[in-house]
């Protein structure tokens, strides 16, 4: 009987899908905290607002600010931890 896929394409692909399932959770987890950190829930995270509940943004906000707005939006962030991936 013919072998449809090796097993090193086998292992390749279970990494590929583990890589994207850890990617989904981590994005689920940064949207939870942008979230609970987002205190008037305006969608924006200001400096101050990082400062308390997302500290890693906080200290890389000049970078993720990319717009020079003084906050930063979910997008700021997924598209900050894109570029650092
Ligand atoms: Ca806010």
């Amino acid at each position: 009987m013919k072998q449809v896929i090796s097993a090193a394409a086998l292992v390749t692909a279970m990494t590929l899908l583990c890589a994207g399932a850890a990617q989904a959770q981590s994005v689920a987890q940064m949207e939870s905290r942008f979230a609970a950190a987002d205190k008037d829930g305006d969608g924006k995270l200001t400096k101050d607002e990082a400062k308390a509940g997302m500290p890693r943004v906080y200290a890389n906000f000049a970078k993720i600010d990319r717009a020079g707005n003084g906050y930063v939006t979910i997008d700021d962030i997924k598209t900050a931890m894109a570029s650092m991936m």
